[in-house]
């Protein structure tokens, strides 16, 4: 009988397994994750492979395999194993019952209450903007945080994004938690008063939110947005659609849609990047930072050659400088490399920035600090260590911003339009450009 129940349990199991492999077969997504030492051959040999790389930790590389790349690795020669990672599974130690599939990290529907949360706590300094929708309707939102909020004045502006690609959990909660601590802290600290007095700080938490919330609810190694493409495939890279240097070759970024670095059908070709091009056209940005996992890395431009950019000297020691101020606080490192040292892409974020701008704009690759439960996602227990590594070196580009900043005495004009929490209608575009 116990036999029996036992057979009966492996035969379900298997059933359950091969419909679920099927289930992703036929959806085109990927279904496990390998690892291979991580050697500089077998780095280049995955990626020339175009292979989806998650991550290197501790000595090996770990990539996704999508239905078709395990007969391609095969044919690279290298041994790889496969790694028992769970892709349903909540981060570590998640109270399901507390806040959803993803615990203690932010959906976008939580991003979104805490947002409006902020500006109806902090109406003196916090003001909500929607910049546009994502493909499947949902709102794309900055966080202006300034004294004067609804005025665009004559002062340095930076940049703080997350969630590009859906997985990186951990990236919505790095800039959300900058927004919540300036709005906490201007009132009763000096030196975040100063800041908020003299700078304008602009948070997009969530560039990602379709991606982010399939990743919760259906598959959570999902990186791209939820275009569907022509090919019955879905998802366009958002970090390879940028339109600086997009597709101009195949290092890094793909035409084929399947690809987990797919580029889109041109440059910008998505929503959720089109609207962070229209915000950096309608403001002036001294600086940017992307937050994405998992690495612990700075990058800089270029990525999308190994040639040094005409910024590289002055970006670098702005890296350096964020590495020492984040190792001070835990002893963690991250350090601080072109772009193009870890792998050339085009397309991507920072180039765009850098390249259009000739501003500071820093990839930051915020780290994974465990592997429990053969996850490589954060704990929930790790979100507030993350941030408070992080939070000198944002404030430090914050400083950084105003130090540079010189005023051209333009007056100040009305932001256009009015955030949600005042009642008016979403609309594009906002703040006038100059
Ligand atoms: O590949 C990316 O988009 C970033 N890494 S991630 O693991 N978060 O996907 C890095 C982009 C940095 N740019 C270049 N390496 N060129
Ligand atoms: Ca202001
Ligand atoms: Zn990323």
């Amino acid at each position: 009988m116990k036999r029996a129940a036992a057979l009966l349990f492996s035969i379900a199991t298997a059933l359950a397994l091969a419909a679920f492999a099927l289930l992703g077969a036929l959806q085109g997504r990927p279904s496990d994750v390998v690892s291979v030492r991580a050697t500089a051959a077998n780095r280049l040999a995955l990626t020339r492979t175009g292979l989806d790389l998650l991550m290197e930790w501790e000595g090996r590389i770990y990539a996704v395999l999508a239905p078709g790349d395990a007969v391609r690795l095969q044919g690279l020669n290298i041994p790889y194993r496969f790694e028992a990672m769970s892709s349903a599974l909540p981060p570590p130690g998640a109270a399901a019952a507390r806040g959803g599939l993803n615990g203690a990290y932010h959906s976008y529907a939580e991003t979104e209450q805490e947002l409006l949360r902020l500006e109806r706590d902090y109406p003196a300094v916090v003001r909500l903007f929607r910049l546009g929708t994502s493909l499947e309707g949902r709102t794309i939102f900055a966080l202006k945080i300034s004294d004067r909020p609804d005025l665009d004045e004559d002062e340095p502006e930076v940049l703080f994004m997350g969630c590009h690609h859906a997985r990186e959990w951990i990236s919505v909660e790095v800039p959300l938690r900058f927004a919540r601590y300036l709005a906490e802290n201007w009132a009763t600290d000096a030196d975040v008063h100063r800041r908020v007095e003299e700078a304008e700080i602009w948070i997009v938490p969530l560039v990602n939110p379709d991606g982010l919330d399939y990743s919760i609810q259906t598959y959570r190694w999902w990186r791209k947005n939820r275009r569907f493409n022509a090919d019955g495939s879905f998802g366009v890279d958002l970090n390879r659609n940028y339109g600086y240097m997009w597709g101009v070759d195949d290092d890094g970024s793909s035409p084929a849609p399947s690809s987990e670095v797919y580029r889109g059908a041109g440059p910008f070709s998505e929503p959720e990047t089109a609207v962070v091009r229209d915000l950096c056209r309608a403001r002036s940005f001294l600086s940017v930072v992307s937050y994405h996992s998992y690495g612990r890395l700075i990058l800089y431009p270029w990525g999308w050659t190994d040639q040094p950019s005409p910024r590289a000297v002055l970006d670098r020691a702005l890296a350096v400088r964020m590495a020492e101020l984040i190792r001070a606080v835990n002893g963690r490192d991250y350090a601080p490399e072109p772009a193009s040292q870890l792998y050339l892409t085009n397309g991507d974020t920072v180039d765009y920035f850098g390249g259009t701008l000739g501003i500071p704009a820093f990839t930051v690759e915020l780290p994974p600090l465990d592997s429990a439960a053969g996850a490589f996602m954060n704990a929930e227990a790790d979100i507030a260590s993350v941030f408070a590594e992080n939070l000198p070196a944002m404030l430090f580009l914050v400083e950084d911003a105003c130090e540079r900043y010189t005023p051209s005495g333009r007056a100040a004009t009305p932001e256009r339009p009015a955030g949600p929490g005042r009642g008016k209608a979403p609309s594009g575009p906002y703040g006038p450009g100059h």
